[in-house]
C-alpha cells in the first residue's frame, strides 16, 4: 500500500490547527468522561490516566486541508482498554467525543476501538503542549486528524450517529484518509447507518 493517501502533501512541519479559542486544562482538573450507552460510566483523572499500561506508537498524521506529517510518536492509553472497562451496550454502534471548549467530532465504536487509537498525553518523548490538546488528546490516526479531538473530556456512547462539529459543518461523516472522504456529498447513505440495525 502507498503510504500518502491520495490527494496529501507531505511537510516537514507540524502545522497546529485549532478552530477558536484553545481552552487552558491543567493536569490537576482534566477528567475524562465515559458515558453514555455503557454499563458502567466512570470519569478518569490524569494521575489514573498515568497509572494504566501505556504504549507507544508512532503513526502519520493526515489533516483533511492536504498536509501530512509523518512519523509522530505518542504515547497515551488505549481508548480500547476504557471502552472495555467501561462495558459498552450492546445497541452502542457510535460515539460523539468531546472536547473542553466545546469541540465535538463522531465516531464508529469500531473506529474508536482499533489498537492505535490513545488518549495521548506524550509527543516526541514530552508531555502533550497546550495547543497540540495538552493535557489529553484523543489520537485516531487511521481517520483525518479533525478526528483527534485535542482536549478532550468525554466519549459519549449512543446508538445513532450524531455528526460532531466539522461533520455538520459538511465534513464526511467518517473520514477515512485512503478513500479520500473529506466532504459529504449527498445525504448519508443509509449502507453506512448498517451500525444502526446491529441491535441485538
Ligand atoms: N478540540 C479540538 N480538537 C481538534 C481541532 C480543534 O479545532 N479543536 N482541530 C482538529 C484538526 S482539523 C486537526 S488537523 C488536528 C490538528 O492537530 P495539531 O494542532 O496538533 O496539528 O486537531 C484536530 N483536533
Ligand atoms: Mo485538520
Amino acid at each position: 500500500m502507498e503510504r500518502i493517501p491520495p490527494g496529501q502533501i507531505v511537510t516537514e512541519r507540524f502545522p497546529i490547527l485549532t478552530y477558536g479559542e484553545e481552552p487552558r486544562v491543567a493536569p490537576e482538573a482534566w477528567r475524562l468522561e465515559v458515558g453514555g450507552l455503557v454499563e458502567e460510566p466512570f470519569a478518569l483523572t490524569y494521575a489514573e490516566l498515568l497509572a494504566l499500561p501505556q504504549v507507544e506508537l508512532t503513526r502519520d498524521f493526515h489533516c483533511v486541508t492536504r498536509w501530512s506529517r509523518l512519523d509522530v510518536t505518542w504515547r497515551g492509553v488505549r481508548v480500547k482498554d476504557l471502552l472495555e472497562r467501561a462495558r459498552p451496550k450492546p445497541e452502542a454502534v457510535a460515539a460523539l467525543v468531546h472536547a473542553y471548549g466545546g469541540y465535538t467530532t463522531n465516531l464508529l465504536l469500531e473506529d474508536l476501538l482499533r489498537e492505535d487509537v490513545l488518549l495521548a498525553h506524550t509527543l516526541f518523548g514530552k508531555p502533550l503542549p497546550p495547543e497540540r490538546g495538552g493535557p489529553v488528546r484523543l489520537l485516531v490516526p487511521h481517520l483525518y486528524a479533525w478526528k483527534s479531538a485535542k482536549w478532550v473530556r468525554a466519549i459519549e456512547l449512543l446508538d445513532h450517529l450524531e455528526l460532531g462539529f466539522w461533520e455538520r459543518m459538511g465534513y464526511h461523516w467518517r473520514g477515512d484518509p485512503w478513500r479520500e472522504e473529506r466532504f459529504q456529498e449527498g445525504p448519508i447513505p443509509a449502507a453506512s447507518l448498517r451500525f444502526r440495525s446491529k441491535k441485538t
